[in-house]
């Protein structure tokens, strides 16, 4: 619906092998049974051998007067606000997830050690498989805007969805704070412990407790929840999200290490999503449970009313707009996608160009940290040209350097070694998610600007490949001036301290840290100085900003 693929499109966003799929790895499993089971055969041992613990929902008979009385309208807006944004949120970032349905709890990413894949393919031994063809399918009735590699639009949702989601996030904070309204969240005891414990004995056993009138005091494991919803999920959310970024890795190295590392960051990300999700369950059932048309009024009214079905209907309403928004969205994605790029710029580019993009990258990595497996990307060059320059080793290749600059020239990658090296091991990271320590050596960009002397107007550096995009004409992406000047910015013709392998590259591949992987042209045939990145191609700034709606600046 609403979408209009071409051909090759259909062939990549709809392909014939759609199957959903998930393994998790029996370690996992195990991990998961501990934490889901154990607690609920403790509380049926308790239960069987103790007998059910006090009530806790008697403790609430009475109601001190400091309590909050009821729901304030913000109370009520925010939460539905939350909601809205959260759905579109876990949709697009489910998209994002299987466009490399994979999780590890290691940087290199090597296949197989995923604790979870979202494909039923291993990686084929006998023949190279990129990330790209690794790629899965998703429903657009789960994923925004869903198909299969729709990342880019995928993360257009995700990012312009997310300021919101926080903005939502803190006023309703600070009016917690400035209200009384924070009592209700905030555990003021040590005594919520055991008391959550009791009522969840109470629930696991199927004797369902007292409960509290939601109005002025909810119940302690139902205060716990929410509390751990809006002061745990919502922030690691946000700080692991944080911890996938290059610009942030390379200079703060020790960030994502918060988190394990740079892939557990996404493990944690997803893990975080998967609790969102088992939290809306359990809310929406017990919502349901203990008054659904009580609980719908004060959610929405702010009433304590039991006769009144208005409440329940405007809830209802509202998940139907949240719904009927999906498909506005959907459209959205197909019909104005460069709408949606537009305003992720004005709300998101603006802002990542000063301040992430601002950061240098800092060397930190060791030899011994460098991945012992590195995923390939991209479409090998098929061009007549390139494979007659490879046959012969690269002898005859002349890198051509042009544009708005004083001194064009044509280095052979000779006369390229003989005007310097740097090595340099660096974390690269895919858009699609995977990551991978490498050491990368090669001259640095700023030595080219030295010797071609761009000039003043110059804003943007151009890089051609001889290899193609994912819909065919050549590939190539523009990096900004200052980005290629920035330290371990590199034309690179040597990885792991070999000649730089034929599917990573060669003979030069540029090396940018402080962005995504897709600005790292390989097999780059030409370099052109430019005043702006709009008179090239479709003048989005490359070929995935032009086919595939990637950001022009990549530090996320
Ligand atoms: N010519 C060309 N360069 C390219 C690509 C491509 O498809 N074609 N893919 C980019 C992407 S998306 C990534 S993640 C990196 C992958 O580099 P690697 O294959 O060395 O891992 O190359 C980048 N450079
Ligand atoms: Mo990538």
């Amino acid at each position: 619906m609403f979408t209009s693929f071409t051909k090759e499109e259909k062939a990549i966003h709809y392909p014939a092998d759609r199957r959903t799929f998930i393994a998790v790895k029996p370690y996992m499993l195990v991990i998961f049974a501990i934490v889901i089971l154990l607690p609920v055969v403790a509380a049926w041992l308790q239960y069987l051998i103790a007998g059910l613990p006090a009530d806790p929902g008697l403790i609430f008979t009475s109601i001190t007067p400091a309590e909050p009385n009821g729901f304030p309208i913000w109370v009520n807006l925010s939460h539905w606000v939350n909601f809205f944004f959260l759905v579109l949120i876990i949709r697009s970032g489910l998209s994002i997830l299987v466009d490399h349905p994979r999780l590890y709890w290691n940087n290199g990413c090597k296949p197989g050690t995923d604790w979870i894949r979202f494909t039923p393919l291993k990686k084929p031994k006998d023949k190279s498989w990129t990330a790209k063809e690794d790629a899965r399918y998703i429903s657009p009735v789960l994923g925004l805007p869903g198909y299969r590699h729709t990342i880019g639009i995928a993360r257009v949702w995700h990012f312009i969805t997310v300021p919101f989601f926080i903005l939502n996030g803190v006023v309703f904070i600070i009016l917690l704070f400035t209200t009384n309204q924070w009592l209700r969240l905030i555990p003021t005891s040590w005594k919520i412990i055991p008391d959550s414990w009791n009522v969840f004995v109470h629930y696991a056993t199927f004797n369902l407790p007292v409960e509290p009138n939601g109005y002025y005091h909810f119940n302690a494991l139902q205060q716990l929840s929410y509390f751990a919803v809006v002061f745990i999920l919502a922030p690691l959310a946000m700080f692991t999200g944080m911890a996938m970024s290059p610009a942030i890795e390379n200079r703060f190295h020790w960030y994502p290490k918060l988190f394990g590392n740079r892939q557990s960051a996404r493990s944690i990300h997803f893990l975080i999503m998967i609790a969102y999700v088992i939290f809306i369950m359990i809310h929406v059932s017990m919502i349901a449970a203990t008054g659904l048309v009580r609980n719908m009024n004060h959610i929405i009214w702010g009433t304590d009313d039991t006769g009144n079905l208005s409440g329940l209907y405007i809830g209802i309403a509202i998940i139907f707009i949240t719904v009927g928004f999906g498909f506005i969205a959907h459209w959205f994605s197909w019909r104005k996608p460069r709408l949606l790029q537009q305003l992720n710029a004005v709300i998101n580019e603006n802002l990542w160009r000063v301040t992430l993009n601002r950061f240098k990258p800092k060397a930190y990595y060791h030899k011994n940290d460098i991945s012992p497996y590195f995923w390939a990307n991209g479409k090998m060059p098929t061009s007549e040209t390139w494979r007659k320059l490879a046959e012969n080793n690269f002898k005859d290749y002349k890198l051509k350097i042009g544009g708005l600059v004083g001194n064009p020239v044509e280095l052979s990658l000779q006369e390229l070694k003989n005007l310097g090296m740097k090595q340099t091991i660096t974390m690269h990271h895919c858009i699609q998610g995977w990551s991978g320590i490498a050491e990368w050596g090669g001259l640095p960009i700023s030595k080219i600007i030295e010797l071609v002397k761009p000039h003043a107007t110059v804003t943007t550096v151009a890089f051609y490949s001889f290899g193609e995009g994912l819909y065919g004409g050549y590939y190539y992406d523009t990096n900004t001036f200052d980005n290629c000047l920035k330290p371990q910015s590199i034309l690179a013709w040597e990885m792991n301290y070999e000649t730089l392998p034929l599917e990573h590259g060669a003979p030069l591949r540029l090396r940018v840290e402080n962005q995504l992987g897709y600005k790292m042209v390989k097999w780059i045939s030409s370099i052109e100085f430019l005043e702006t990145h709009k008179i090239i191609g479709k003048g989005f700034g490359g070929k995935n900003e032009d086919d595939e709606y990637f950001d022009l600046l990549a530090n996320t």
